[in-house]
């Protein structure tokens, strides 16, 4: 079995991969300042000409582009190519605003669709395996990322998009399907009814899942790994760069190597923009250097994360990406202080609740409230009916000590909170509606 689908650049030196993108990214500032008028005044404006970018080192005099930008630019604004050289848009989830609407020629499809091959080969998904792809289709990029990666490596595919959860199930069982893409929301609804049908990991072909567009913890990942008898790797991508397969996981599990030979990232201070050294937490900013048609430079994903180099000792030399702790956007300051979902859920898996919760974040008489209804499972339901008052105060606790502040919590019955087929929504913020 291929244990990469481009060994040459997935193992490539790091001198040799700087001397690729340099050259790539001097070509691709005069294809940007040459075709669109947006970018060429921001780059004007900075004093900044196509010939002062030489290589890598150069990319710090570039302006950064930011969401608010590409929705000025809406719809055509940032295009590099002619329409009529165009053959597909997607568009993002607009959980957070209006649209940003990314166009591709048939060339950044292809590379696209390379970048998820890699991640299916780094997988252990080829030729000889059924993938199961039930990301959504249409705008969104999860389905036809994957679909288009699959297809590459040579698997037979079953483009299912998201739903319908017992056809699913029954198309893993029924067809054998060994590979599971979707969101690891779904990836954990879909275990839970398996469990709820009577089935068991022994009844399914699956040995591994792609899971991503949303982030998750590690103890999700072994919370989901135990109920589907599988090796979860994830996987990660903004419609803005292309989709999914931007950076993805290798068998090692530790850390998503970016698809740097055509996304280069910087990490930044989000307040003052300062890149930032490699092994500290910032925003993560890339800029692509072989997009033809909507090619980004220095865009600001307002994710937050760790980039690291080295050998992986999967062989890889490509940089890694840690984790999203969230969107620098997502988190939430509560009474002062600074929490992330991923904390929360951290504290409710461990101590074996199911990652079906919701946070709710109020602010009442000038004072932040912090509220997390939390799912007990059917087992959970009968012993803890008893002392529920307690096992409430117990739960608190734990995520006091994680947090330094005290939440509300609210056991609530088995199967009260809304599942999830796509992007998972487990945070509610009113402060932001009474603003
Ligand atoms: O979510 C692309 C994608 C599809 C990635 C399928 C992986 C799998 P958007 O809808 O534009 O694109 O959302 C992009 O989702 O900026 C992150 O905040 C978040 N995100 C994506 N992947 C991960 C991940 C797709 N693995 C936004 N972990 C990004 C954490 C992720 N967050």
């Amino acid at each position: 079995m291929a244990k990469f689908w481009r060994e040459d650049i997935e193992t490539m030196s790091s001198e040799d991969m700087r001397a690729l993108q340099s050259e790539r990214l001097r070509k691709q500032v005069r294809h940007v300042y040459d075709n669109v008028p947006y970018y060429r005044n921001m780059m004007d404006n900075k004093g900044v000409a196509p010939d002062d970018i030489q290589s890598v080192d150069d990319l710090k005099k570039l302006p950064f582009l930011s969401k608010a930008d590409l929705r000025e630019a809406y719809p055509y604004g940032l295009l590099a190519v002619p329409l009529t050289d165009c053959v597909r848009i997607h568009s993002t989830s607009g959980t957070t605003g209006k649209r940003v609407v990314a166009f591709y020629t048939q060339h950044d499809v292809d590379l696209w669709e390379d970048c998820c091959a890699r991640a299916i080969t780094a997988a252990g998904g080829g030729a000889d395996d059924v993938v199961q792809v039930a990301y959504g289709y249409g705008l969104f990029t999860g389905g036809a990322g994957l679909h288009g990666g699959s297809h590459k490596v040579g698997s037979l595919t079953l483009p299912m998009s998201s739903g319908n959860t017992e056809r699913q199930i029954q198309f893993i069982q029924d067809l054998g399907a060994t590979v599971l893409c979707c969101t690891p929301s779904y990836a954990a609804y879909i275990g839970e009814t398996i469990h709820d049908m009577g089935l068991s990991p022994d009844d399914l072909q699956l040995k591994a899942g792609i899971f991503g567009a949303e982030p998750w913890t590690e103890e999700m990942r072994r919370s989901i790994e135990k109920s589907l008898g599988i090796k979860a790797y994830d996987i990660y991508g903004l419609t803005e760069i292309s989709g999914p397969g931007v950076a993805f996981e290798c068998c090692e599990q530790k850390g998503m190597h970016i698809n740097e030979d055509h996304f280069i990232a910087e990490i930044i201070d989000p307040e003052t923009g300062e890149v930032l050294p490699d092994g500290t937490v910032g925003e993560l900013v890339f800029t692509s250097i072989t997009k033809e048609a909507f090619p980004l430079l220095r865009y600001r994903t307002r994710d937050l994360c760790v980039l690291t180099r080295g050998k992986c000792a999967c062989g890889r030399t490509l940089v890694k990406m840690a984790k999203p702790m969230g969107r620098s956007d997502d988190m939430m300051i509560i009474r002062g202080v600074n929490v992330f979902q991923s904390q929360i859920e951290t504290v409710l898996i461990e101590q074996g609740y199911s990652p079906n919760y919701l946070i709710e974040v109020d602010r009442v008489n000038n004072t932040d409230t912090l509220d997390i209804s939390v799912e007990m499972t059917a087992e959970q339901f009968s012993d803890k009916m008893k002392d529920l008052q307690d096992t409430e105060r117990e739960l608190a606790s734990a995520i006091t000590a994680m947090l330094g502040i005290r939440p509300k919590v609210h056991l609530v019955s088995p199967k009260t909170i809304a599942r999830s087929e796509g992007k998972a929504v487990r945070v509610i913020d009113r402060r932001k509606l009474h603003d």
